[in-house]
């Protein structure tokens, strides 16, 4: 047994471990040539200086249980939050790189009805369909919006749908936009999972009951806001959620993220109440976010991204 067997494993093994052994993005190339155009686009802007550019995560990542997947966990998140703050960035002149989990809320559709396309739309004979009148403005709004956004390179959407697609696209979207320095924000709003099946002792095919009751044995996914701020992109504004159910232990468990991987804001929210409020915690203050309830339809997250990009251009100024 020679002296390495026992060495610690820093978080930077285990991670280096994690992407080892991860099943390899299919679509990679394609990405990182998105990824490429987005950043040169975004890395000058008319006046000489870069765009400032926010990775907004949003919703929640699965823990697959078999590789030809049937059976897998999930973690709760709609994606309002990610798609909400998007049309907040966008609107404040940022550029938006969208990690989204597929099938979940998209920027500039939360005004659509449930089932858009069966809802909006009427079919009036064999070859013609129409809007609907009462949702023709917010039809015409969302894909105007959304057109401009995507054609004018402000906004490139990137789906995933596992913890392993997840966390390599991160970390492609956080070694390209190195190069932008302290214009770059990570928005982290995804829920991601704590504990995963690691690929090489997952199972192939479908899991079956005859056997009786399920054992499952869970390794921890390896923390990535430590590389992220440590390695990938040490010098972006960086912001991450906390979501608790129980109140009495939110705050203490954002104070810890905060401090233990040197995130410039954690975003505390508690399960029922995250529609109204949130608290913003740094390393001076805690920043209680209310949703406008005097405005019908407003958000918090409208007075949530005015503070966060107002902390993001003292830290630029800084
Ligand atoms: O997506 P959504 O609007 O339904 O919920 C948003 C949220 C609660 C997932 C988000 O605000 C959040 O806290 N994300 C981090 C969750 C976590 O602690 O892992």
């Amino acid at each position: 047994m020679n002296s390495t067997d026992h060495a610690p494993e820093t978080p930077t093994l285990k991670i280096k471990a994690f992407f080892k052994s991860a099943p390899p993005l299919k679509d990679a190339a394609e990405i990182e040539t998105k990824l490429k155009e987005f950043v040169d686009r975004n890395s000058s802007s008319g006046n000489g200086k870069a765009n400032r550019v926010v990775c907004v995560t949003s919703g929640g990542t699965t823990v697959p249980l078999e590789k030809r997947c049937v059976r897998y966990i999930d973690n709760f998140s709609s994606g309002h939050r990610g798609s909400a703050s998007t049309e907040y960035f966008l609107k404040a002149g940022y550029s938006v790189i969208f990690l989204y989990r597929r099938g979940t809320c998209q920027p500039f559709c939360r005004s659509l009805p449930d089932d858009p396309l069966l809802e909006c739309f009427t079919s009036t004979d064999d070859s013609s369909i129409q809007v609907d009148p009462s949702h023709a403005e917010v039809v015409k709004r969302a894909i105007a919006e959304n057109c401009s956004a995507v054609s004018g390179g402000f906004l490139l959407k990137l789906p995933f749908t596992t913890i392993f697609e997840y966390l390599q696209i991160l970390r492609m979207i956080a070694v390209s936009l190195r190069c932008l320095g302290p214009s770059a924000m990570f928005y982290l709003a995804a829920a991601v999972s704590d504990f995963y099946v690691p690929w090489e002792s997952m199972t192939m095919h479908k899991i079956q009951s005859g056997s009786g009751p399920l054992d499952i044995r869970l390794a921890q996914v390896p923390k990535m806001l430590y590389v992220l701020r440590n390695e990938w992109a040490p010098v972006a504004f960086c912001i991450s959620f906390k979501l608790e159910t129980d109140t009495d232990i939110l705050l203490g468990k954002a104070d810890m993220a905060l401090k233990k991987y040197k995130m410039h804001m954690v975003v505390a929210n508690e399960l029922q109440t995250r529609k109204e409020e949130v608290i913003v915690v740094t390393e001076q203050e805690k920043i209680t976010v209310r949703r406008d309830t005097t405005q019908p339809g407003a958000d918090v997250e409208d007075p949530l991204i005015k503070l966060v990009v107002d902390r993001h251009s003292a830290y630029i100024d800084a």
